[in-house]
């Protein structure tokens, strides 16, 4: 196996044997001829676009491979083979109608012409990352693809509230086609290449502004919200991942039955929303970041529902309460995870989570005091005259853009630290579970304005660029990078380089990231980056705050 796509790949180079976040050799291997066969799909769908035969479920079905294949979201083999097969089989029914029935010319790429038997013989060497010979063109094409994955799994959940676009279906199917190493179309450059990469960016804009409205028109705007961090006496539920339909929907079914629900991880900014904070048994947050779940899931004591990445292969202490939905599936072969299917109508049954989570103990006190989350753009905006003063009188001196992902690594204390030794003069803006490093330090306030202002989650960094925008235009700076405002984001997995993408595209400058660069990135593509954009690591605590705050 061959695997660079998150933070914590091995040696900062590539997973080969097994993934440092618990995926096997045999699921690396699946994933790999997963996204092969989706090059091919698109290609003969992007065939039948024009003879107006393509597939109308191309996009949401395509979004759904390749956010299962996303870090931390599937590590159940079984899943794979079913995939892979249902594109194989979706593929053929849209060649041969581009072809009436024929066979396909001669000059079809392999991936939209592979038998599922074929493919299931394929090493990685012969069709995953590595297969692409040019450490560039690998560079801008992995990048690409990963990309593809943020705006996938945002678009799965836009999707869920109804709310989905044909220009970013057929993003998906452009960029997907553009990787086809023997493609029979004209290979994009490397300039090419580099446009489409800021292309994928804008598209990354458009799904989560998507998004923001299908969350806000749904379940409203956040509000600045307390959220308790203790725990309550009656047995609990808790629900982690991204996914607000599913909460809601959990909600709903465990009204009155005397048990309570929990958020963790990502899903904590879900207690802002007005819509679920109607519901008196959601009781607050429980824990911290994904990567603490082990010791977290244990001491719950209840069921787990994971609705999103990012699982830890579970422990046996409490895999038998741990429930999975959406692209999530965990087994290893002989264990499996409980997987909790949609119906056709997008309901799904929580009957069997409620049922033993009456047969379990409360959850056990790890915390008890609340964190502050709610800061999206209107609860933001709506103080913006406030903002604008503090800025205007020196009292904000500057706007520290924190958002992205946790991780396990040590050096991430990096941003705890990094956070306590900012001058008190500076805002925190942060989204993304990147914020657990520092939502819990008592950071204090400037004139009633927190010194950390969570925006939600890692999609909710749009609001973060709605608030920029605003800012540029009260202030009347010409663009976001001319305002009192710095970037040092951490990142993890793929959603965290859509917004990475994102922000390159609106044209942000000098952002700082780390705890590393990525391993997908070549020297030539990260040169071109450092030039076109002025993108550095970030490095150590003393030497960043001179460079990004005193200077
Ligand atoms: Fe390694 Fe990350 Fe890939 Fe997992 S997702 S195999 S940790 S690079
Ligand atoms: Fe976190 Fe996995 Fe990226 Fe949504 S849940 S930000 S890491």
């Amino acid at each position: 196996m061959f695997c660079y796509q998150c933070e914590e790949t091995m040696n900062g180079t590539g997973c080969t044997m097994n993934g440092m976040c618990g995926k096997k050799g045999d699921v690396a291997v699946l994933q790999d001829r997963l996204i092969y066969a989706l090059k091919g799909y698109a290609f003969c769908n992007s065939r039948g676009r024009t003879k107006d035969c393509n597939d109308s479920d191309f996009g949401p079905f395509v979004m759904e491979a390749l956010f299962s294949t996303l870090t931390n979201v599937n590590f159940d083999a079984a899943y794979f083979e079913q995939m892979i097969q249902e594109t194989i089989k979706r593929r053929d029914v849209v060649r041969n109608a581009v072809h009436n029935g024929a066979p396909p010319g001669p000059h079809a790429p392999n991936a939209a012409v592979i038998t599922y038997e074929e493919l299931m013989t394929k090493t990685a060497e012969e069709i995953g990352i590595l297969s692409i010979e040019n450490v560039d063109v690998r560079s801008l094409r992995e990048t690409l693809i990963y990309g593809l994955k943020g705006i996938s799994a945002y678009g799965i959940h836009a999707l869920i509230l109804n709310s989905e676009s044909d220009e970013i279906y057929q993003f998906i199917e452009k960029a997907l086609v553009s990787t086809i190493e023997d493609s029979p179309l004209e290979k994009p450059n490397v300039d090419q290449m580099v446009a489409l990469l800021m292309e994928c960016g804008s598209i990354g804009v458009k799904i989560m502004s998507m998004l923001d409205t299908a969350n806000t028109g749904t379940y409203g705007s956040p509000v600045p919200t307390a959220v308790s961090t203790g725990v309550g006496q009656k047995p609990g539920i808790l629900i982690s991942g991204h996914d607000l339909k599913d909460l809601e929907m959990l909600l709903e079914q465990t009204k009155g039955t005397g048990v309570d629900i929990y958020t963790h991880g990502e899903m904590l900014p879900a207690n802002a929303y007005p819509f679920f904070q109607k519901y008196d048994h959601l009781v607050g947050n429980y824990g911290n970041a994904w990567w603490q779940q082990k010791s977290e899931f244990e001491s719950f004591n209840g069921p787990i529902l994971m609705t999103t990445n990012c699982l830890v292969p579970p422990k046996d202490t409490y895999i038998d309460r741990l429930f999975t939905t959406n692209m999530v599936g965990w087994s290893d072969g002989t264990v499996s995870a409980k997987h909790i299917p949609a119906n056709s109508d997008g309901s799904k049954d929580f009957s069997e989570i409620i049922a033993l989570a009456k047969t379990c103990a409360a959850p056990k006190e790890i915390e008890n005091g609340t964190v502050m989350t709610g800061f999206a753009h209107d609860a933001v905006l709506s103080v913006a005259d406030k903002v604008v003063s503090a800025v205007q009188s020196g009292d904000i001196q500057k706007f520290v853009v924190m958002a992205g992902c946790d991780g396990r690594r040590k050096e991430r204390e990096y941003y705890s630290d990094f956070a306590e030794a900012l001058p008190d003069n500076t805002i925190i803006l942060t989204a993304g579970c990147a914020k657990y490093r520092y939502n819990k330090l008592d950071l204090g306030d400037i004139g009633g304005i927190p010194r950390v202002l969570d925006a939600g989650q890692c999609n909710d960094c749009y609001s973060l660029v709605v608030i920029a925008l605003k800012l540029a235009e009260v202030f009347g700076a010409e663009s976001v990078n001319d305002l009192p405002l710095v970037f040092n984001i951490a990142w993890y997995e793929q959603k965290a380089t859509l917004v990475f993408l994102a922000l390159l595209s609106l044209g942000v400058k000098n952002i700082v990231i780390g705890p590393t660069l990525p391993a997908c990135l070549s020297p030539t593509v990260l040169d071109v980056l450092v030039q076109t954009f002025n993108v550095s690591k970030n490095t150590d605590v003393e030497s960043d705050m001179k460079r990004l705050i005193t200077l």
